[in-house]
């Protein structure tokens, strides 16, 4: 498909995460937009950013095409399932209808099961509600994670080959490498998830996970 792609991207948004290395997977060039989750209060939650994604959370695709009205396509799942049917090569989803199930079910334990639970809107609600301290959001952080992959690592010892889901990668390493980001800035002990840290550390050495990564997008802090 012919069409120019803007993301809309926080360097350190593991949301934004996935959808980075899908782009760079399918080797689809696009702009960068940065909107900023943290100054003048969030940038996503200005009116110019809500007409492209109501739900003022990142990422959003937005996508121009000749002779079409530009479409906004927001919540990384859906942007996934949308690049891997309009560019299918390479492929990040698997041909076995039960292989795909199981691909789907791993991405929605990170993006429903465990990454809503430490969402920065989360933490700030904590906080200005109950007036939980930083100290113990980042401890409600780590244990949503760490109860998460108790699950998740039962599931892939299981699953998991090379990658995830047998031998091939597909979206579920894409969801697990941005998820185990951000276990490491919560400071969960990977060793206690073997599986998860075997496959994501495979997965994120390859290319296009690499290009991806927070240290190294356009709105990266020199200093991070
Ligand atoms: N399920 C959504 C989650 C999106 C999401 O939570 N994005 C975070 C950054 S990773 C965000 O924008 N948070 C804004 C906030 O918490 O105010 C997706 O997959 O796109």
């Amino acid at each position: 498909m012919d069409a120019r792609l803007t993301l809309f991207s926080y360097f350190r948004s593991s949301a934004s995460y996935r959808v980075r290395i899908a782009l760079a997977w399918k080797g689809l060039e696009y702009t960068y937009h940065a909107v900023n989750l943290i100054e003048d209060g969030g940038q996503h939650r200005k009116e110019s950013y809500l007409q492209y994604n109501p739900m003022a959370e990142l990422p959003t695709l937005w996508v121009e095409r000749v002779g079409a009205p530009g479409f906004a396509v927001a919540q990384s799942t859906a942007i996934l399932e949308y690049l891997e049917e309009c560019y299918p090569h390479p492929a990040l989803l698997p041909k076995a209808p039960e292989d795909r199930a199981r691909v789907r079910q791993i991405m929605q334990i990170i993006n429903s099961s465990i990454q809503p639970i430490q969402n920065l809107k989360v933490m700030q609600q904590l906080q200005a509600q109950f007036g939980v301290t930083r100290e113990q959001t980042l401890a409600w952080s780590k244990y949503w994670i760490e109860r998460g992959f108790e699950g998740l690592e039962r599931l892939l010892v299981q699953t998991a080959g090379a990658f995830a889901v047998g031998e091939q990668v597909t979206f579920a390493d894409v969801l697990i490498v941005p998820q185990v980001y951000n276990a490491d800035r919560f400071r969960v002990e990977m060793a206690d998830y073997p599986t998860i840290a075997r496959v994501a550390s495979t997965a994120g050495a390859l290319d296009a996970f690499r290009s991806a990564a927070p240290d190294i997008q356009p709105d990266t802090p020199k200093s991070s």
